[in-house]
């Protein structure tokens, strides 16, 4: 990516951005993070649609906060432009400059409030909420700067009651300065490179240095809320869930801001709407008898069935009452990992998916329903089980679906491309475990994260990379006790310093591809000697987290030559052939690397973005996604130990 920046210096193109302080430690000290509802007493309002848009061109890239942009409509700064959220800004202009911008871009909305939001102050509460923008943010409402936040891919929020309480009537402004620029700190990390060789670049020219294999997408990328709660108000809720045969637990842990006079009671209730156990209290468990367990899909004739978890919150505050409700869907069921499977209910569970992307045509990164839709319509015409979200947590209105089809997770956090020696430091740790707390927040309560991912294909060979992954996995385990833990590693079995602390070996190998390319002869050998050296060395059961070759839609060659649809098949075959042989022993599962083709930075090895799907960045299937297809369907029916006996995919089709 390179950009002309007259006058720019790192320090001068981001300076905020290299000053700001670390986000703070504990998972204790952050709030919650609960996906707003609907409820009886919770309202929503989406400021989806168009915003207000400016990039800072300045030399700096720091006019908008010298001039203070926020402080008036944005319009009145200077030219704006409209531009959608969600949406990535890069591919929505003709303008080169807009696609590979680097430093701050400025968003701003204007919303009129419902009167009852504000006349019912101070009792009720109004958040401001953003699902995520890439990279960090900066938000003002009416000028008063309410939240920042690092990081582009986890929600964050502000209380927003004072601000817009106080002005009844007004339009609320939301102005936000988002910076898109990657350190060697931040995550995923990168660098700036400024070009200073005067005979071969123009003045100040630089450019941004990443060592992961997907565009750096910027923008507002899900949706904007305002929601309203009561002034006491249900923080956090906590679920997790044990079962025998007949009978399930459900401990759960609720947390309260605004009163400290408060009474709680919740009810359980099954898909009918029937109340299956009760609570109360901050604490407690409630017994299901004879459950329906949470079953991915394909393993169950009703997979991913959710129970409703209604919390109900009753507090004087000022001599009112104040009654506050959250419902938490809950799917009950149990993960475990021995040293040659990965149980679910108790049962072996094979990973039969894929990897993918949030990544499209003009879209970038931003979400869009009917590509959601399409994309889990397809993986349920592929009859994959299960995805890992390569390479940052994915929106939640996906991990939404997953939970309701049983599609089965494994969370990867934006740790891709820690490459460097000094992204191994102690600020660099320190928000990688920030980033955790964050994720783990987020996504603990859903029955179909199997297993957090703290990282993919970092220099784990190198010295520090021990300590370094070994305080990651210990962190990620004591925030969450109930899933097992992995990063993703292509590093060499025998110098690999974070796999003695993942529970499951998650591999990397493109045989045939990077190395030997065109040979496609070498794959059984090499690749039975990867399994068989990672299984010697740890006993843990190992997942082929990656493996693919990219094609060409519509390029064809018999014998198979690299970059046709023959040879991304072709490929896909002699892995499968291995896999067959090893998944009776201890290998538990294969993620395809890629779903669909998406966007990249550009290089000489790739073609208009990374061409390793098995289907094109319009979700039109090449020739390998049959074969998959087959192939797992085939898996599926096999593996199936619950009646009846799968014999249609139509009928998981909910
Ligand atoms: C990998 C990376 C992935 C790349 C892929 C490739 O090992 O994990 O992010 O896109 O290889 O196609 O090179």
């Amino acid at each position: 990516m390179a950009a002309a920046a007259p006058g720019g210096s790192v320090a001068g193109l981001c300076p905020l951005l290299l000053l700001l302080p670390l986000l703070p430690g504990r998972a204790a000290a952050l709030p919650g993070m609960l996906q707003p509802r609907d409820t009886p007493s919770r309202e929503r309002k989406e400021l989806g649609g168009l915003w207000s848009f400016r990039a800072d061109l300045s030399p700096g890239r720091d006019a908008g906060f010298a001039q203070r942009w926020y402080r008036q409509p944005l319009r009145q700064t200077g030219p704006v432009i409209d531009m959608p959220v969600p949406a990535s800004f890069n591919d929505l202009t003709q303008d080169p400059s807009l696609e590979n911008y680097i430093g701050w871009v400025w968003y701003e909305k204007e919303v009129l409030l419902p009167a009852r939001w504000l006349q019912d102050s101070p009792s009720t509460r109004v958040v401001l909420r953003f699902g995520s923008a890439h990279y960090y943010s900066i938000v003002w409402v009416n000028g008063v700067q309410v939240v920042e936040h690092e990081g582009g891919h986890l929600p964050f929020e502000a209380d927003i009651s004072s601000i817009v309480q106080g002005s009844p009537g007004t339009l609320c402004r939301v102005t936000v300065a988002l910076n898109n620029t990657l350190t060697p700190h931040t995550l995923p990390p990168g660098s700036i490179q400024y070009m200073t060789d005067k005979t071969r670049y123009p003045k100040n020219y630089f450019v941004q240095n990443t060592r992961f294999d997907f565009f750096n997408y910027a923008g507002i990328h899900r949706p904007v809320v305002l929601y309203t709660t009561p002034s006491a108000y249900i923080d956090d809720i906590t679920v997790t869930t044990t079962s025998s045969e007949h009978v399930a637990m459900v401990q759960y842990e609720v947390s309260v801001v605004g009163s400290t006079a408060y009474s709680l009671s919740l009810s359980l209730r099954d898909q009918e709407g029937k109340v299956v156990a009760t609570g109360d209290g901050p604490e407690g468990e409630l017994k299901v008898l004879n459950p329906n367990l949470w079953w991915p899909y394909l393993m169950h004739e009703n997979p991913g069935y959710l129970y409703s978890l209604e919390v109900k919150m009753q507090a004087q505050v000022e001599g009112a009452l104040l009654e506050d409700v959250y419902t938490l869907p809950v799917g009950i069921r149990t993960v475990h990992v021995t040293s040659t499977q990965f149980l679910i209910n108790g049962r072996p569970f094979y990973f039969h998916g894929v990897n993918k992307h949030e990544d499209s045509d003009i879209r970038g990164k931003g979400l869009d329903w009917a590509l959601i839709m399409k994309d889990f319509n397809l993986l349920r015409w592929l009859g994959a089980n299960s995805f890992r979200t390569s390479h940052y947590p994915y929106a939640e209105e996906i991990m939404d679906l997953c939970d309701a089809y049983g599609i089965v997770v494994i969370d990867e956090c934006p740790g891709v491309g820690i490459k460097l020696p000094e992204s191994f430091g102690n600020k660099s740790l320190q928000h990688h475990l920030a980033v955790m707390e964050e994720l783990i927040r987020r996504d603990k309560n859903r029955p179909s994260v199997v297993m957090w991912s703290v990282a993919n294909e970092p220099a784990s060979e190198l010295p520090p990379a021990g300590f370094y992954f070994k305080t990651v996995i210990a962190h990620t385990k004591a925030l969450d006790p109930s899933r097992p833990v992995t990063f993703v590693t292509e590093a060499n079995y025998a110098l690999d310093r974070g796999a003695p602390y993942v529970d499951v070996i998650c591999v990397n190998s493109y045989f045939s591809w990077y190395h030997d390319p065109g040979h496609l002869e070498v794959i059984p050998l090499q690749l039975t000697a990867q399994f068989e050296n990672w299984y010697k060395t740890y006993q843990k059961p190992i997942i082929q987290s990656e493996y693919g070759a990219d094609s060409v839609p519509g390029l064809h060659s018999d014998p198979p030559l690299m970059f046709s649809e023959e040879y991304q098949k072709a490929m896909l075959k002699e892995y499968h052939a291995v896999f067959d042989k090893k998944r009776k022993e201890y290998v538990i599962g294969e993620l395809i690397w890629n779903f669909a083709d998406f966007m990249t930075n550009q290089g000489t090895t790739r073609v208009l973005g990374n061409k390793k799907g098995i289907f094109t960045r319009q979700r039109q299937p090449k020739a390998a996604a049959f074969v998959l297809r087959e192939r797992y369907w085939k898996i599926a029916n096999e593996s199936s130990c619950l009646p009846p006996v799968i014999t249609s995919h139509a009928l998981f089709l909910k």
